[in-house]
Protein backbone atom coordinates (compact mmCIF):
# COMPACT_ATOMS: atom_id res chain seq x y z
CA UNK A 1 0.00 0.00 0.00
CA UNK A 2 2.75 2.47 0.75
CA UNK A 3 4.32 2.27 -2.39
CA UNK A 4 0.55 2.98 -4.08
CA UNK A 5 0.37 5.92 -2.54
CA UNK A 6 3.77 6.77 -3.33
CA UNK A 7 3.16 6.00 -7.10
CA UNK A 8 0.46 8.52 -6.45
CA UNK A 9 2.90 10.98 -4.80
CA UNK A 10 5.70 10.74 -7.85
CA UNK A 11 3.08 10.93 -10.17
CA UNK A 12 1.92 14.18 -8.99
CA UNK A 13 5.79 15.30 -7.94
CA UNK A 14 5.76 19.35 -6.84
CA UNK A 15 1.73 19.29 -6.72
CA UNK A 16 -0.66 19.12 -3.93
CA UNK A 17 -2.99 16.01 -3.78
CA UNK A 18 -5.73 15.78 -1.09
CA UNK A 19 -5.92 12.85 1.45
CA UNK A 20 -9.05 12.76 0.60
CA UNK A 21 -8.36 11.59 -3.16
CA UNK A 22 -5.57 9.27 -2.23
CA UNK A 23 -7.81 7.32 0.34
CA UNK A 24 -10.59 7.12 -1.72
CA UNK A 25 -8.89 5.91 -4.72
CA UNK A 26 -7.04 3.00 -3.12
CA UNK A 27 -10.10 2.61 -0.98
CA UNK A 28 -8.40 3.00 2.37
CA UNK A 29 -9.00 5.02 5.49
CA UNK A 30 -7.14 8.96 5.83
CA UNK A 31 -5.47 8.01 8.82
CA UNK A 32 -3.93 5.13 6.88
CA UNK A 33 -2.80 7.37 4.17
CA UNK A 34 -1.52 9.53 7.10
CA UNK A 35 0.57 6.64 8.84
CA UNK A 36 1.77 5.49 5.62
CA UNK A 37 3.00 9.41 4.42
CA UNK A 38 4.64 8.83 8.17
CA UNK A 39 6.60 5.70 6.97
CA UNK A 40 7.70 7.49 3.86
CA UNK A 41 9.09 10.67 5.34
CA UNK A 42 11.20 8.42 8.29
CA UNK A 43 12.45 6.75 4.68
CA UNK A 44 13.69 9.80 3.85
CA UNK A 45 11.26 11.16 0.78
CA UNK A 46 10.50 14.68 1.84
CA UNK A 47 6.42 15.17 1.77
CA UNK A 48 5.25 18.66 2.37
CA UNK A 49 1.57 18.48 4.16
CA UNK A 50 -1.20 21.04 4.54
CA UNK A 51 -4.55 20.46 6.16
CA UNK A 52 -6.07 22.29 3.44
CA UNK A 53 -4.62 20.87 0.41
CA UNK A 54 -2.87 17.57 1.18
CA UNK A 55 0.00 16.12 0.81
CA UNK A 56 3.17 17.38 -1.94
CA UNK A 57 6.06 15.01 -2.62
CA UNK A 58 9.05 17.18 -2.93
CA UNK A 59 11.89 15.82 -3.17
CA UNK A 60 12.62 11.76 -3.34
CA UNK A 61 14.25 9.53 -0.56
CA UNK A 62 18.42 8.03 -1.47
CA UNK A 63 17.59 5.14 -0.46
CA UNK A 64 16.53 2.13 -2.45
CA UNK A 65 13.50 1.09 -1.90
CA UNK A 66 12.63 -2.80 -2.36
CA UNK A 67 8.92 -2.20 -2.63
CA UNK A 68 9.28 0.47 -5.07
CA UNK A 69 11.60 -1.80 -6.92
CA UNK A 70 8.88 -4.49 -7.49
CA UNK A 71 6.27 -2.37 -7.86
CA UNK A 72 7.58 -0.20 -11.03
CA UNK A 73 9.32 -3.81 -12.15
CA UNK A 74 7.52 -5.31 -15.55
CA UNK A 75 9.75 -8.50 -15.67
CA UNK A 76 8.83 -12.24 -15.49
CA UNK A 77 10.89 -12.99 -12.93
CA UNK A 78 13.99 -10.85 -12.37
CA UNK A 79 13.64 -8.98 -9.32
CA UNK A 80 10.79 -11.19 -8.03
CA UNK A 81 12.21 -11.69 -5.10
CA UNK A 82 15.08 -9.25 -3.43
CA UNK A 83 17.01 -9.76 -1.00
CA UNK A 84 17.32 -6.36 0.37
CA UNK A 85 20.33 -5.66 3.03
CA UNK A 86 21.87 -2.70 4.77
CA UNK A 87 25.47 -3.60 4.88
CA UNK A 88 26.94 -7.21 4.11
CA UNK A 89 30.46 -8.52 3.46
CA UNK A 90 29.99 -8.79 -0.34
CA UNK A 91 26.42 -9.80 -1.93
CA UNK A 92 27.74 -11.97 -4.34
CA UNK A 93 28.70 -14.34 -1.35
CA UNK A 94 24.89 -14.01 0.10
CA UNK A 95 23.77 -14.76 -3.60
CA UNK A 96 26.17 -17.92 -3.96
CA UNK A 97 24.95 -19.62 -0.61
CA UNK A 98 20.84 -18.49 -1.86
CA UNK A 99 21.60 -19.93 -4.91
CA UNK A 100 23.03 -23.21 -3.28
CA UNK A 101 20.22 -23.50 -1.19
CA UNK A 102 18.05 -23.88 -4.23
CA UNK A 103 16.53 -19.74 -4.20
CA UNK A 104 14.19 -19.44 -7.20
CA UNK A 105 16.07 -17.85 -10.48
CA UNK A 106 16.15 -14.23 -11.34
CA UNK A 107 16.11 -13.81 -7.01
CA UNK A 108 18.31 -10.39 -6.44
CA UNK A 109 20.83 -9.53 -3.40
CA UNK A 110 21.07 -5.57 -3.16
CA UNK A 111 22.97 -4.01 -0.14
CA UNK A 112 23.09 -0.06 0.95
CA UNK A 113 27.38 -1.14 1.63
CA UNK A 114 29.81 -3.88 1.00
CA UNK A 115 32.91 -4.17 3.46
CA UNK A 116 34.54 -6.69 1.57
CA UNK A 117 33.16 -6.20 -2.27
CA UNK A 118 34.69 -8.33 -4.65
CA UNK A 119 36.33 -7.60 -8.05
CA UNK A 120 38.02 -10.26 -10.06
CA UNK A 121 41.14 -12.71 -9.33
CA UNK A 122 40.52 -10.97 -5.63
CA UNK A 123 40.79 -8.00 -6.02
CA UNK A 124 38.69 -5.57 -3.73
CA UNK A 125 35.63 -3.38 -5.20
CA UNK A 126 35.04 -0.35 -3.59
CA UNK A 127 31.37 -0.20 -2.35
CA UNK A 128 30.49 2.96 0.39
CA UNK A 129 27.17 2.75 1.87
CA UNK A 130 24.14 4.74 0.26
CA UNK A 131 25.81 5.73 -3.39
CA UNK A 132 26.07 3.10 -5.21
CA UNK A 133 24.28 -0.30 -6.74
CA UNK A 134 25.78 -3.46 -5.34
CA UNK A 135 23.57 -6.34 -6.76
CA UNK A 136 23.90 -9.68 -7.61
CA UNK A 137 21.58 -11.54 -9.86
CA UNK A 138 21.00 -15.70 -9.72
CA UNK A 139 20.57 -17.38 -13.05
CA UNK A 140 20.25 -20.98 -13.96
CA UNK A 141 20.42 -20.52 -17.47
CA UNK A 142 20.41 -24.13 -19.60
CA UNK A 143 24.00 -23.35 -21.29
CA UNK A 144 27.44 -25.24 -20.90
CA UNK A 145 29.80 -23.72 -18.45
CA UNK A 146 32.27 -22.56 -21.18
CA UNK A 147 29.57 -20.04 -22.63
CA UNK A 148 29.29 -18.34 -18.98
CA UNK A 149 31.15 -15.16 -20.13
CA UNK A 150 27.61 -14.72 -22.23
CA UNK A 151 26.09 -13.59 -18.92
CA UNK A 152 28.96 -10.92 -18.22
CA UNK A 153 28.23 -9.30 -21.86
CA UNK A 154 24.18 -9.75 -21.21
CA UNK A 155 25.01 -8.35 -18.09
CA UNK A 156 27.34 -5.74 -19.58
CA UNK A 157 25.08 -4.51 -22.23
CA UNK A 158 21.65 -4.65 -19.80
CA UNK A 159 23.67 -2.05 -18.11
CA UNK A 160 25.10 0.47 -20.42
CA UNK A 161 21.54 0.52 -21.95
CA UNK A 162 20.06 1.22 -18.31
CA UNK A 163 22.70 4.03 -17.84
CA UNK A 164 21.29 5.66 -21.13
CA UNK A 165 17.60 5.15 -20.31
CA UNK A 166 17.98 6.81 -16.70
CA UNK A 167 20.91 8.88 -16.91
CA UNK A 168 20.70 9.99 -20.36
CA UNK A 169 24.85 9.44 -21.28
CA UNK A 170 26.05 6.86 -23.61
CA UNK A 171 28.42 4.41 -21.69
CA UNK A 172 31.46 2.23 -23.37
CA UNK A 173 31.97 -1.27 -22.75
CA UNK A 174 36.35 -2.19 -21.70
CA UNK A 175 36.31 -6.21 -22.29
CA UNK A 176 35.39 -8.18 -20.60
CA UNK A 177 33.97 -6.61 -17.76
CA UNK A 178 33.90 -3.01 -16.80
CA UNK A 179 31.66 -0.21 -17.71
CA UNK A 180 33.08 3.35 -18.89
CA UNK A 181 32.81 6.64 -18.75
CA UNK A 182 35.21 9.56 -19.94
CA UNK A 183 37.58 6.49 -20.45
CA UNK A 184 36.52 5.72 -16.46
CA UNK A 185 35.99 3.03 -14.33
CA UNK A 186 31.74 3.94 -13.92
CA UNK A 187 31.04 -0.42 -12.64
CA UNK A 188 32.36 -3.55 -12.86
CA UNK A 189 31.20 -7.32 -13.28
CA UNK A 190 31.71 -10.03 -11.24
CA UNK A 191 30.44 -13.34 -12.84
CA UNK A 192 30.77 -16.33 -10.81
CA UNK A 193 29.79 -20.08 -10.94
CA UNK A 194 28.77 -23.24 -9.84
CA UNK A 195 29.26 -26.27 -12.29
CA UNK A 196 30.29 -29.80 -12.77
CA UNK A 197 31.65 -30.65 -16.61
CA UNK A 198 28.72 -29.79 -19.54
CA UNK A 199 26.54 -28.67 -16.58
CA UNK A 200 25.94 -25.28 -14.85
CA UNK A 201 24.65 -25.37 -11.74
CA UNK A 202 23.84 -21.56 -11.18
CA UNK A 203 25.57 -18.49 -12.28
CA UNK A 204 25.51 -15.37 -10.34
CA UNK A 205 26.10 -11.91 -11.68
CA UNK A 206 27.41 -9.83 -9.42
CA UNK A 207 26.91 -5.62 -10.90
CA UNK A 208 28.37 -2.94 -8.83
CA UNK A 209 27.82 1.05 -9.97
CA UNK A 210 29.01 3.99 -8.92
CA UNK A 211 26.13 6.01 -9.06
CA UNK A 212 25.67 9.42 -6.71
CA UNK A 213 29.30 9.33 -5.24
CA UNK A 214 31.47 12.68 -5.34
CA UNK A 215 34.78 12.62 -6.90
CA UNK A 216 37.10 13.45 -3.78
CA UNK A 217 34.96 11.16 -2.02
CA UNK A 218 36.64 8.73 -3.87
CA UNK A 219 39.67 6.36 -1.94
CA UNK A 220 43.19 7.31 -2.97
CA UNK A 221 44.01 3.89 -4.53
CA UNK A 222 40.67 4.32 -6.78
CA UNK A 223 40.41 8.29 -7.36
CA UNK A 224 42.71 8.37 -11.32
CA UNK A 225 40.54 5.15 -12.73
CA UNK A 226 36.99 5.69 -10.91
CA UNK A 227 34.14 7.88 -11.65
CA UNK A 228 30.30 8.00 -11.29
CA UNK A 229 27.17 8.60 -13.07
CA UNK A 230 26.42 11.95 -10.80
CA UNK A 231 29.96 13.24 -11.47
CA UNK A 232 29.29 12.78 -15.31
CA UNK A 233 26.08 14.04 -15.51
CA UNK A 234 26.28 16.72 -12.15
CA UNK A 235 22.94 15.54 -10.81
CA UNK A 236 21.90 12.77 -8.83
CA UNK A 237 20.08 9.57 -10.22
CA UNK A 238 17.32 7.77 -8.67
CA UNK A 239 19.11 4.49 -7.96
CA UNK A 240 15.69 2.40 -7.92
CA UNK A 241 15.17 3.30 -11.47
CA UNK A 242 18.38 2.34 -12.74
CA UNK A 243 17.54 -1.21 -11.07
CA UNK A 244 14.83 -1.56 -12.62
CA UNK A 245 15.45 -0.66 -16.11
CA UNK A 246 19.17 -2.32 -15.29
CA UNK A 247 16.61 -6.37 -14.41
CA UNK A 248 14.07 -5.12 -17.55
CA UNK A 249 16.76 -4.80 -20.13
CA UNK A 250 18.88 -7.79 -18.64
CA UNK A 251 15.96 -10.32 -18.86
CA UNK A 252 15.00 -9.43 -21.89
CA UNK A 253 18.05 -10.30 -23.01
CA UNK A 254 19.10 -13.35 -21.11
CA UNK A 255 15.46 -14.69 -22.72
CA UNK A 256 16.20 -14.56 -26.08
CA UNK A 257 19.40 -15.50 -25.84
CA UNK A 258 18.60 -19.08 -27.33
CA UNK A 259 17.56 -17.35 -30.78
CA UNK A 260 21.13 -17.55 -33.13
CA UNK A 261 19.66 -14.39 -34.82
CA UNK A 262 19.34 -12.58 -31.57
CA UNK A 263 22.15 -13.95 -30.36
CA UNK A 264 24.17 -12.19 -32.94
CA UNK A 265 22.16 -8.79 -33.02
CA UNK A 266 23.55 -8.59 -29.44
CA UNK A 267 26.91 -9.92 -29.29
CA UNK A 268 27.66 -7.21 -32.74
CA UNK A 269 25.61 -4.67 -30.37
CA UNK A 270 28.10 -5.40 -27.96
CA UNK A 271 31.08 -4.80 -30.58
CA UNK A 272 29.62 -1.67 -30.95
CA UNK A 273 29.74 -0.44 -27.37
CA UNK A 274 32.85 -1.97 -26.78
CA UNK A 275 36.32 0.59 -26.14
CA UNK A 276 38.87 -2.01 -26.11
CA UNK A 277 38.09 -2.57 -30.02
CA UNK A 278 41.02 -1.26 -32.27
CA UNK A 279 43.25 -0.11 -29.05
CA UNK A 280 46.36 -1.59 -28.40
CA UNK A 281 46.32 -4.32 -25.55
CA UNK A 282 48.60 -5.96 -23.28
CA UNK A 283 47.55 -9.41 -22.11
CA UNK A 284 48.32 -10.64 -19.19
CA UNK A 285 47.97 -14.44 -18.94
CA UNK A 286 49.42 -16.97 -16.63
CA UNK A 287 52.64 -17.91 -18.12
CA UNK A 288 53.27 -15.16 -20.62
CA UNK A 289 52.17 -11.02 -22.12
CA UNK A 290 51.22 -10.57 -24.94
CA UNK A 291 51.01 -7.47 -26.63
CA UNK A 292 48.58 -6.53 -29.61
CA UNK A 293 45.58 -4.73 -31.01
CA UNK A 294 41.91 -6.19 -30.54
CA UNK A 295 40.16 -6.90 -32.94
CA UNK A 296 37.29 -8.47 -32.29
CA UNK A 297 35.30 -9.84 -30.08
CA UNK A 298 33.81 -13.65 -30.98
CA UNK A 299 30.50 -15.07 -30.60
CA UNK A 300 31.57 -17.28 -27.48
CA UNK A 301 32.82 -13.65 -25.55
CA UNK A 302 36.83 -14.28 -26.61
CA UNK A 303 38.48 -11.17 -26.97
CA UNK A 304 40.40 -11.48 -30.75
CA UNK A 305 43.85 -10.06 -30.20
CA UNK A 306 46.52 -9.72 -33.31
CA UNK A 307 50.10 -9.54 -32.07
CA UNK A 308 52.26 -7.85 -34.19
CA UNK A 309 53.56 -10.72 -35.84
CA UNK A 310 49.88 -10.87 -37.57
CA UNK A 311 49.20 -13.65 -35.28
CA UNK A 312 45.52 -13.74 -33.77
CA UNK A 313 44.95 -14.80 -30.24
CA UNK A 314 41.63 -15.67 -28.71
CA UNK A 315 41.54 -14.42 -24.92
CA UNK A 316 39.38 -16.28 -22.64
CA UNK A 317 40.02 -14.69 -19.15
CA UNK A 318 43.29 -13.47 -19.06
CA UNK A 319 43.80 -10.07 -17.28
CA UNK A 320 43.68 -7.51 -20.21
CA UNK A 321 45.01 -4.22 -19.59
CA UNK A 322 43.81 -1.49 -22.38
CA UNK A 323 47.25 1.13 -23.30
CA UNK A 324 45.82 4.66 -23.01
CA UNK A 325 41.88 4.17 -21.30
CA UNK A 326 42.65 4.83 -18.33
CA UNK A 327 45.83 6.25 -18.79
CA UNK A 328 47.52 3.48 -16.09
CA UNK A 329 49.14 1.35 -18.45
P1 LIG B 1 37.83 -5.90 -11.40
O1 LIG B 1 38.75 -6.92 -10.82
O2 LIG B 1 37.76 -5.76 -12.86
O3 LIG B 1 38.10 -4.48 -10.79
C1 LIG B 1 38.61 -4.31 -9.49
C2 LIG B 1 39.55 -3.11 -9.53
O4 LIG B 1 38.82 -1.92 -9.84
C3 LIG B 1 40.21 -2.84 -8.19
O5 LIG B 1 41.44 -3.50 -8.08
C4 LIG B 1 40.39 -1.33 -8.20
O6 LIG B 1 41.55 -0.97 -8.90
C5 LIG B 1 39.21 -0.84 -9.01
N1 LIG B 1 38.05 -0.48 -8.18
C6 LIG B 1 37.69 -0.95 -6.96
N2 LIG B 1 36.54 -0.40 -6.57
C7 LIG B 1 36.15 0.43 -7.55
C8 LIG B 1 35.01 1.29 -7.72
N3 LIG B 1 34.03 1.41 -6.82
N4 LIG B 1 34.97 2.01 -8.88
C9 LIG B 1 35.91 1.92 -9.82
N5 LIG B 1 37.00 1.13 -9.71
C10 LIG B 1 37.10 0.40 -8.58
C11 LIG B 1 35.28 -5.64 -11.20
O7 LIG B 1 36.41 -6.31 -10.83
C12 LIG B 1 34.05 -6.39 -10.67
C13 LIG B 1 33.41 -5.69 -9.54
C14 LIG B 1 32.09 -6.32 -9.14
C15 LIG B 1 31.50 -5.65 -7.94
C16 LIG B 1 30.15 -6.20 -7.63
S1 LIG B 1 29.30 -5.26 -6.44
C17 LIG B 1 28.11 -6.47 -6.23
C18 LIG B 1 28.84 -7.80 -6.28
N6 LIG B 1 29.33 -8.18 -4.98
C19 LIG B 1 30.67 -8.25 -4.94
O8 LIG B 1 31.36 -8.57 -3.95
N7 LIG B 1 31.16 -7.92 -6.16
C20 LIG B 1 30.12 -7.64 -7.10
Amino acid sequence: MKARILKILKDNMHKYISGEQISSSLGISRTSVWKHISALREEGYVIESSSKKGYKLIALSGSIVPEEIRMRLSSQFFGKNILYYDTVASTNTIAKKEAAEGCEEGTIVIAEGQTSGRGRLGRKWVSPPRSGIWMSIILRPDILPEQAPFMTMLASLATVHAIENVAGVHAGIKWPNDIVLESKKVCGILTEMSAEIGHVNYIVVGIGINVNINKSDFSEEIKGMATSLSSVTGRDIDRNELIVKLLENFEQAYMKMRDKDARKMMINEYKGYCVTLGRRVKVNLKEEVIEGTAVDVADDGQLVVRTDDGIKHRILSGEVSVRGLYGYV
